[in-house]
């Protein structure tokens, strides 16, 4: 579900009855969403959440078995994986605009690996995040080993996969796996709050950053000096630019464009 206000886009995950667990015109809807938000100039920040109490719990597992069985047991979660949650988990990372995860409930396997791969994570007190894979016997996918560890660390990162154990929204805050937890009831009102803020703000510059942040993590020090040297070329010739020392030096809030 995909609605857009203002300069926010939200991209609803919409099977309520089963957690918001991903089938394939599911993860096809996520992928055309945010190609949609990626185009659209005048969005300038998007927000994922889920749809009743949970973000997702990852893979529908019912739609894995029914696809094994169609290829006799012979199922490829290479190729699954390949032409569906990596080209999603792809497009999150290099939409060059601001993307949070409003997780307003449980978001499990894959479900929590689209929640890791945002930019922000907000998250509702009963929000939890649990890695389902090893109870039915998989690694952990769509990028979680990528980011899951940066955040916590490899020992807890490794417990959590093995133990399939759950990190409570305090817990994950307490960690840096997300940047702020409200209780249920505020919990529409501070993401709406929190994207609005992000939908007014530079949105290039913001969106460079996210792409100087993307390529540091694995480069030398030189070279991030070089690559966000060039960044600032672009950056230091937009309009926000120029709005933002305008603003400063006549000592009034900037009001951004986002060009
Ligand atoms: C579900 C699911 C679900 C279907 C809840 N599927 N129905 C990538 C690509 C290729 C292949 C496979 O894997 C992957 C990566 C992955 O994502 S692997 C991990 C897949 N996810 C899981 O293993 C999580 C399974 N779910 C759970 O452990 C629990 O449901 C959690 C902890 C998420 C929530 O527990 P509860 O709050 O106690 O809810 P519940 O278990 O009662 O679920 C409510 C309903 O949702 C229930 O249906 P029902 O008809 O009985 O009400 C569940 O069957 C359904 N549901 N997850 N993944």
């Amino acid at each position: 579900m995909y609605a857009r206000s203002g300069g926010v886009a939200t991209i609803t995950l919409n099977r309520p009855d089963s957690l918001n667990a991903f089938t394939d015109p599911m993860l096809h809807g996520l992928a055309e969403a945010l190609k949609t938000a990626g185009r659209d100039a005048d969005v300038r920040c998007v927000v994922i959440t889920g749809a009743g109490r949970a973000f997702s719990a990852g893979q529908d597992l019912g739609a894995v078995r029914e696809r094994d069985e169609a290829a006799d047991g012979r199922m490829s979660f290479r190729e699954h994986l390949e032409t569906t949650y990596n080209r999603i988990i792809g497009s999150i990372r290099s939409i060059e605009k601001p993307i949070v995860a409003a997780v307003n409930g449980v978001a499990a396997g894959a479900g929590a690996s689209v929640a890791l791969a945002c930019d922000l994570r907000i998250a509702s007190e009963n929000a939890s995040f649990v890695m389902a894979f090893a109870g039915v016997g998989l690694v952990p996918d769509s990028g979680s080993t990528w980011f899951l560890p940066r955040m916590l660390g490899f020992a807890r990162a490794y417990e959590l996969y093995a133990t399939g154990g759950r990190l409570s929204a305090a817990e994950a805050l307490q960690a840096g796996v997300v940047n702020r937890v409200v209780t249920p009831d505020d919990f529409e009102s501070a993401v709406a709050e929190l994207a609005e803020s992000l939908a007014s703000a530079p949105t290039r510059a913001l969106g460079l950053t996210k792409r100087a942040m993307n390529r540091a993590l694995g480069t030398t020090l030189d070279q991030a000096l070089a690559y966000e040297a060039m960044l600032q070329e672009i950056a230091g010739g937009t309009e926000d630019h120029r709005e933002g020392i305008a603003a400063f030096l006549e000592k009034r809030p900037p009001r951004f464009s986002g060009r």
